[in-house]
């Protein structure tokens, strides 16, 4: 997907001829409350794509004008990205860091702009504290414990004497992988009957999730009990793999992943799936709010997480609201 970068100089340029050409005196148009820069990690999944519209849509419902930068998965983009942002003036800049660590001197350089910059999504890990305001995002270690309790849950109901686990984890040294699969962990480790044989990164991406679960299968064929997924979007990519292998995801094997996007919603419906915990990409509202409140020089929250959610096989599946992402 294109960069869709929006200049600041030419927006308002473009917005004054505008108002010339239609006639319609300046006064009349709403001028934005705030102009804030966003760097977006990519498009590598429903969730990604949910929060970005969710983004834009709350910007367009606050009048905030909204400089978005998609970076391609890549951090150096995001870097880039920010140093226009500062170059422009925002008012605020947000991001969603693809990784921890790396943000020190871009964030410096933002607090020597007098830029307050609030992090949605996921977190950074710097030398020098204070360099953030505001934490926007899922509390990812509880998403991780989640899921691990609905698989003793699982276990115990189905008798299980021994769990054989294979981990498909989400971008390495991100926040939610490193914070999932601590939750997940820490909850198994009093569990004697569960094992994670093996963790291999599928970057969050569809196509990794299969190439990953191909090379699972290969390694331990049919002593895996369970699949635990980072994200929906490697799940799926996973479960076409582990059909071939001629095992029945859901019942052969217990599939547990984490977002609740429609499409893993669907397929937990069709008992392919058995727990999917929620992850929502409905960041936006908050997001707008702790902007508007940094603009007018209001105290901030430190860290504010949404309200989360598990969906599964436990449920009657015809009580899950439609998902929106
Ligand atoms: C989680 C978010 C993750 C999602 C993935 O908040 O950072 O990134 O779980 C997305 O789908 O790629």
């Amino acid at each position: 997907m294109k960069s869709r970068v929006i200049h600041c100089g030419l927006c308002l340029l473009m917005t004054g001829l505008l108002l010339c050409g239609c006639g319609k005196k300046a006064e009349e148009q709403v001028e934005p409350t705030l102009l804030l820069g966003v760097s977006q990690i990519g498009s590598e999944s429903a969730w990604r794509i949910g929060n970005t519209r969710d983004i834009e849509e709350q910007a367009d419902r606050y009048g905030i004008s909204l400089m978005l930068e998609n970076a391609n998965q890549k951090q150096e983009n995001q870097i880039a990205a920010i140093r226009r942002f500062i170059a422009y003036k925002v008012d605020v800049i947000a991001f969603s860091p693809i990784v921890e660590e790396g943000w020190d001197n871009v964030l410096k350089e933002a607090k020597d702009a007098g830029i307050p910059v609030v992090l949605v999504d996921r977190d950074v890990s710097t030398q020098t504290e204070g360099l953030t305001t505001c934490l926007i995002g899922a509390d990812f270690y509880k998403e991780g414990v989640m899921a691990a309790e609905y698989l003793i849950r699982k276990a115990d109901s189905l008798g299980m004497e021994q769990v054989n686990i294979v981990e498909i984890t989400g971008t390495e040294n991100s926040t939610p992988m490193r914070q999932r699969q601590a939750g997940f962990v820490d909850t198994l480790a009093g569990d004697p009957r569960m094992q994670v044989m093996e963790s291999i990164d599928g970057d969050f991406l569809k196509s990794r999730g299969a190439e990953c679960m191909r090379s699972l299968l290969e390694t331990y064929g049919d002593s895996i009990d369970v699949v635990f997924s980072h994200n929906d979007e490697m799940t799926l990519g996973a479960l076409p793999e582990i059909e071939k292998a001629g095992f029945t995801p859901g019942s052969d094997m217990i599939i547990i992943s984490i977002d609740g996007g429609q499409e893993a919603i669907d397929v937990l419906k069709e008992g392919k799936i058995n727990c999917v915990v929620e992850c929502t990409p409905k960041l936006g509202k908050e997001l707008m709010e702790t902007a508007l409140k940094l603009k007018a020089g209001e105290a901030v929250e430190e860290v504010i997480h949404p309200v989360e959610e598990v969906f599964t096989d436990e449920m009657d599946p015809a009580t899950i609201e439609p998902r929106g992402y």
